[in-house]
């Protein structure tokens, strides 16, 4: 029989409401910072073989890559607006390996490098940063469709949208997922909420990963809200919600090849929480992270970056080795050297281009404006 007095004692234990939390939220981890593996279980139930592992591998090294040369681009002013990866590898692409070509990537703007590997054109990449209209056609090289809508700049906004297209899938009975990408900034909007709160009534297709990466901008995650765990946030809305060591690659995996299979199954929707860091400055534009954090702090976490542990981890197993990796790294830049030249060939755009992509049927201003920048040669 059901204790009322002791209920009601629990109901007001405010105390204890607070502190349960901590034990609600365990972190899904499997690798150690120093690449040894904590939870063999985990790993055989993530199946990844040896070239899933390399695969990972190159993935990661392609990101950082990608960082380091468009941060020089940058300071060389031949790129746009750039929002740092390092640190973030594992959130972005040892979770993003566990979809597939038929799933629909919602980014924000720090998630370039999971658009890249669903086959969009580095170049296109570069012009986005630009603001080039070509840099919002979401296409391979050989034109075929990519299924990711553009890198969101509006905080937690693709989350609204990730929900509306989870729904359509469910409803067309697709085998696919949405998976959208915010930070922790991103969970104190209206959009994330509303966004979460619909998938999660209407049991869509969607895994939601938030990438808790420490701060917005210079705004510490412990300002940005009084949740213990931003993953509680997903059970306001019903929907299972985990947190995942975000610099851990088998880790990240697992929690996103788990949600997938969750999420297509009809069950609806998956939160997951990475917790990770920002190594750098929020963007290229003068963001200076000694004025909000120390560098001691930057310090420890580079300790813990992902790229270390995958490295060990593969390393020990006999798959990976520093000449495979020199090579590989020498191949990327390459590459990144190749798309640099076409995205600088590319013709500037003109500002009717402009206009044009703006709306699908342009308003009747918009029109007039058309026709006149045209007949200026603009
Ligand atoms: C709706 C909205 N408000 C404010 C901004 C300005 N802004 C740009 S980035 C950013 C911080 C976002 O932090 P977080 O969601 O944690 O993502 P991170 O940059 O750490 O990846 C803010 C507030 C914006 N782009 N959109």
């Amino acid at each position: 029989m059901v204790d009322i007095v002791d209920t009601n004692k629990k109901a007001l234990d405010f105390d204890n409401q607070i502190a349960a939390q901590d034990d609600t939220f365990p972190m899904l981890s499997v690798l150690a910072a120093d690449g040894a593996i904590v939870d063999e279980t985990a790993v055989k139930r993530a199946e990844l073989d040896d070239d899933d592992l390399i695969n990972i591998m190159k993935r990661m090294l392609l990101s950082r890559q990608l960082d380091i040369r468009s941060t020089k681009l940058a300071k060389q002013g031949r790129f746009g607006f750039f929002a740092p990866t390092a640190g973030q590898e594992a959130s972005q692409m040892a979770s993003s390996y566990a979809f597939n070509d038929d799933d629909w990537l919602m980014p924000g703007y720090r998630d370039i490098p999971q658009i890249i590997v669903k086959g969009w054109p580095i170049w296109k990449a570069i012009l986005w940063s630009r603001g080039h209209v070509l840099g919002n056609v979401f296409t391979t090289a050989d034109d075929k469709p990519v299924n990711s809508w553009m890198p969101q700049i509006i905080i937690g906004a693709q989350y609204v949208e990730a929900a509306g297209i989870a729904l359509g899938l469910k409803k067309r009975q697709k085998d696919a997922v949405v998976y959208a990408y915010t930070g922790d900034g991103g969970t104190s909007q209206g959009d994330f909420y509303e966004g979460i709160n619909f998938a999660g009534a209407y049991q869509a297709n969607a895994v939601f990963f938030v990438q808790n990466n420490g701060y917005a901008i210079s705004t510490p995650r412990r300002l940005q809200t009084a949740a213990k765990h931003l993953a509680a946030k997903g059970w306001a809305a019903g929907i299972p919600s985990l947190v995942v060591d975000g610099n851990d690659p088998i880790a990240m995996y697992l929690a996103a090849k788990e949600a997938r299979t969750w999420a297509t199954s009809g069950k609806g929707p998956v939160l997951i929480e990475a917790i990770t860091d920002r190594l750098e400055p929020h963007s290229t534009a003068g963001d200076d992270p000694l004025r909000y954090r120390t560098q001691d702090d930057i310090d420890a976490w580079w300790q813990k970056e992902p790229l270390i542990r995958m490295r060990k981890y593969i390393t020990t197993k006999g798959i990976w080795d520093q000449e495979k990796e020199d090579a590989y790294i020498a191949e990327v830049n390459t590459l990144i050297d190749e798309q640099i030249k076409i995205a600088d060939n590319v013709p500037k755009q003109k500002i009717s281009d402009f206009v044009k992509n703006t709306l699908e049927v342009p308003s009747y201003a918009m029109s007039e404006q058309i026709k006149r920048f045209e007949s200026e040669g603009k």
